[in-house]
Order: structure tokens, then C-alpha cells, then sequence
């Protein structure tokens, strides 16, 4: 049984096709600094999007056209989806897939009974997964949906919150084990605070360390040997989310001994809504061994609120290539299409166009930044930029063997220094001459 039945399987077809259910540059075996395309990118779908977003916004309901999905909270329901959503992963040519454990199985009346469900439905991802070689790239718990979390999980003001919130963590935990993913998320949307006249905030902080803590101890206990990530971003829904960005919560797992235990899982939309560029955030991250997955989309500055659409543009894609190819590579991550349709694209069909969309942009972004690197003019400059560093008083004083006397007498006995160009519009100009 087919649940899309006039959709091919997305092949690739070349910068000349005109068919738009196949890729034009999306080419998975094609090979671009001796791996292939497929293992570059580790795409991933997220369920949430895929099969749960009805597309409603803050003035209307769902519009999705969703034939298969009775709407009820029933395990059948459950297990039709994700009959439906792997389909989707094997036309679309996406290996991995990522979840909210409320996303593929129901919230019911009682954690036991949510938690059966939860188990159920698992079984069945199970022998997909099986059937198929698709894989998990990580799983979460939605701690931010259910009326119980509007005061936060991990922060809430109420232990008996945070209690339930751990269960679900270890019940997450446990389906994400089950299903060998290689990694394990938290983004903590409702971990903040709408107003400080209420908040203890060093209380919050040190129960949500307090959390994670939990986690990594239940890892060891149960063998799970997963990555970690955090999920920064700023606001929404919260008016301050302490996960806030890159720097934010690398300074958290320090602070807390988190450190050894987490990376980052970094979506482009939120770091637009930090005010930084993603390539800021991913900087940050790479420089502290911290970047581990990233949530690849694109917002709208017109709009500015988490938009979540699929990433088309080739300038972003070709930086987000560029520091991923410069990292040395994705090892546990992947990149999460954490991105939904617009509310005017209903149709089954706009699911394949978005992803296909999304996956081009990535492969054009690849190949530019692969070419960039192969050119070696922007590297070659930002290193010769910093070569007063590599020699004579430079190297000195980065290795700490000058103090300010040292420094000092040096100074007096040259002359005014001279600093040269930071010609940023030449190195837009180049980045250009690659896209
Ligand atoms: C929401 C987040 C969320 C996480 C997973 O803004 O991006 O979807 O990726 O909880
Ligand atoms: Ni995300
Ligand atoms: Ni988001």
C-alpha cells in the first residue's frame, strides 16, 4: 500500500532536468573530497514536521492534507504514521530520522500508559528501520507541550514537574537506545523564564544541570553511548530561554561539568534569532570541539519569529558546508531538516518539494565550499592576516614568554606599526565567484 502514490523515488537527474521530483545537484554517490555526497550530509527528517505539523499558525488551524491520519490518539494511528512517514524517507532518499517521543506515539492520561504506547510504537519503528537500513539520528522528549511544562521541565518552580520530566527523559532515553540512535537532544523551549519577578534563576540553572546530570549517569547505566547535544536558542516560547546560543551554553557546561558530555546541536534559524549569522554560532562551537548536529533550516527577517523553512538559500549553505568540510567532517550528527511547508503548501506533494529543495541547496553549498577550499585563496589569506603571530615577538608573546616590560622595551624600539587591509569586500567577491 502506497500513502504517496504518484510520487517517484527522488533521483538525481542532473542541473538540466526539468522534472521537480528529482535532484539537480543532490548526486548521493557523487564523490567531492573523498567521500560521497550521502556521507557528507547525514540528512535527516524530522517527524515532527514530516507528520505532525497540521502547518496552523497564531491566526489559523492546520491546513495539511494528511489522508492517512485519523487524528486520534490511538497506537494504530501511531504505527500508520510511521508506515507513512518511512515511505516518505525511502522516496525522498533521506537515511536518518529524528523524533519527540510525543511526536511518534501519544501523550495519554498516565505516564505508564504513555510510556506502553511509547514502547509499542518503537517496536514497529524497530523493524522499519530494519526492513529499510534507515536510522536515528537522535531522539528528544517534548517536555514543552503538555500544560504540566508551561512553567519549564527542568526548571520548573514544581519538583514533582521536573520528577515527571525526567521519567519522560528516561523513557525518551530508553526508545532512543532501543533504536540505536546516535544521538540524544535537549532543547529546552519552556527552560526560561517569561518574567524575573517570579524566577529564581540560579535555582533553575543548577535543577536543569541537575537534569542532564541525570542523563549522563542513565546513559552509563544503561549502556546508551550516544551523543549528547543541546539545542541553543534564544526565545520562543519562552521571553528568555537559557539555552540562549553557541556561547551561552558552552559557558552552562562548563560551569556545571557538562562539558566532557554534551555538543551542540545548532539550528540556523535560532541563531538569527540570537542576532548572530549561523556561521558565528558554528564558529563558536568548532572552536570549542562542541559542534555536533546541526538543525538545518532558514528563517524570514521580514517575519522574525522561528519560521522553520526548508534552507534554499546557497550562500548560507556554502558557509554551513564550509565549516562543516572544515571540522574534518559530521561524525554522530547529521543535517536535521528541523524545517516545515509553508502554511499555503498543503499538498503530500510540497513534503518532497521542500526536502528536495532543501537537499539541492546543501549539495550546491557542498561543492562551493569545497571549491573554495580547493582554491585555497581565502585560507591562505586569513592565515597570512595573523602570520605576525608565527615569528619574532608574535610567537613570544602567544607562547606567554614576554611580560609587559618585555613587551614594552620591544615597542620602544620600533617604530609605529603598520597594519594592512582587511579587503572584506575582495573575500565577499571571491565567496562569490564560487556560488
Ligand atoms: C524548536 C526546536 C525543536 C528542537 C527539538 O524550535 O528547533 O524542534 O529541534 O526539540
Ligand atoms: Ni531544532
Ligand atoms: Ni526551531
Amino acid at each position: 500500500m502506497s500513502y504517496f502514490p504518484e510520487i517517484p523515488k527522488i533521483r538525481f537527474e542532473g542541473p538540466a532536468s526539468k522534472n521537480p521530483f528529482a535532484f539537480k545537484h543532490y548526486n548521493p554517490d557523487e564523490v567531492i573530497e573523498g567521500k560521497t555526497m550521502r556521507q557528507h550530509m547525514r540528512f535527516g527528517a524530522a517527524y515532527w514536521h514530516v507528520m505532525r505539523n497540521g502547518l496552523s499558525d497564531p491566526f489559523g488551524g492546520p491546513t495539511a492534507l494528511m489522508p492517512w491520519d485519523d487524528m486520534s490518539d490511538s497506537v494504530d494511528n501511531a504505527i500508520k504514521r510511521a508506515d507513512v512517514f518511512f515511505e516518505f524517507l525511502d522516496k525522498i532518499d533521506i537515511d536518518y530520522y529524528c523524533f519527540h517521543d510525543r511526536d511518534i506515539s501519544p501523550e495519554l492520561p498516565t505516564l505508564a500508559q504513555s510510556n506502553a504506547a511509547l514502547d509499542k510504537v518503537t517496536d514497529h519503528l524497530k523493524a522499519l528501520q530494519s526492513a529499510t537500513g534507515k536510522k536515528l539520528l537522535w531522539g528528544t522528549a517534548c517536555l514543552f507541550s503538555h500544560p504540566r511544562y508551561s512553567q519549564g521541565a527542568g526548571t520548573s518552580p514544581s519538583a514533582d514537574v521536573f520528577a515527571y520530566g525526567a521519567a519522560q527523559v528516561k523513557a525518551a532515553m530508553d526508545a532512543t537506545h532501543k533504536l540505536g540512535g546516535e544521538g540524544y537532544t535537549f532543547w529546552g523551549g519552556r527552560e526560561g523564564y517569561a518574567t524575573l519577578l517570579n524566577t529564581d534563576m540560579k535555582r533553575e540553572l543548577d535543577h536543569l544541570a541537575r537534569l542532564l546530570h541525570l542523563a549522563v549517569d542513565y546513559a552509563k547505566k544503561i549502556g546508551y553511548t550516544g551523543q549528547f547535544y543541546i539545542e541553543p536558542k534564544p526565545r520562543e516560547p519562552s521571553t528568555h530561554q537559557y539555552d540562549s546560543d553557541s556561547a551561552a551554553c558552552l559557558n552552562f557546561l562548563r560551569q556545571y561539568g557538562l562539558i566532557d558530555y554534551f555538543k551542540l546541536n545548532l539550528e540556523t534559524n535560532h541563531a538569527t534569532l540570537a542576532g548572530h549569522t549561523m556561521l558565528h554560532e558554528m564558529t563558536v562551537a568548532i572552536d570549542a570541539n562542541a559542534l555536533g548536529s546541526v538543525d538545518a533550516n532558514q528563517g524570514d527577517e521580514l517575519i522574525g519569529w522561528d519560521t522553520d523553512q526548508f534552507p534554499t538559500n546557497i550562500y548560507l549553505t556554502t558557509s554551513i558546508m564550509r565549516k562543516i568540510l572544515e571540522m574534518g567532517g559530521l561524525t554522530t550528527g547529521g543535517l536535521n531538516f528541523d524545517a516545515k511547508r509553508r502554511r499555503e503548501s498543503h499538498d503530500p506533494a510540497d513534503l518532497f518539494h521542500a526536502h528536495i529543495g532543501g537537499m539541492d541547496a546543501f549539495a550546491r553549498g557542498l561543492k562551493a565550499a569545497a571549491a573554495i577550499r580547493a582554491d585555497g585563496r581565502l585560507a591562505e589569506f586569513v592565515a597570512k592576516r595573523y602570520s605576525s603571530w608565527d615569528s619574532g615577538v608574535g610567537a613570544q608573546i602567544e607562547n606567554g614568554e614576554l611580560g609587559l616590560d618585555e613587551i614594552s622595551a620591544h615597542v620602544l624600539s620600533q617604530a609605529e606599526p603598520t597594519i594592512p587591509s582587511g579587503r572584506q569586500e575582495m573575500l565577499e567577491n571571491l565567496i562569490n565567484d564560487f556560488i
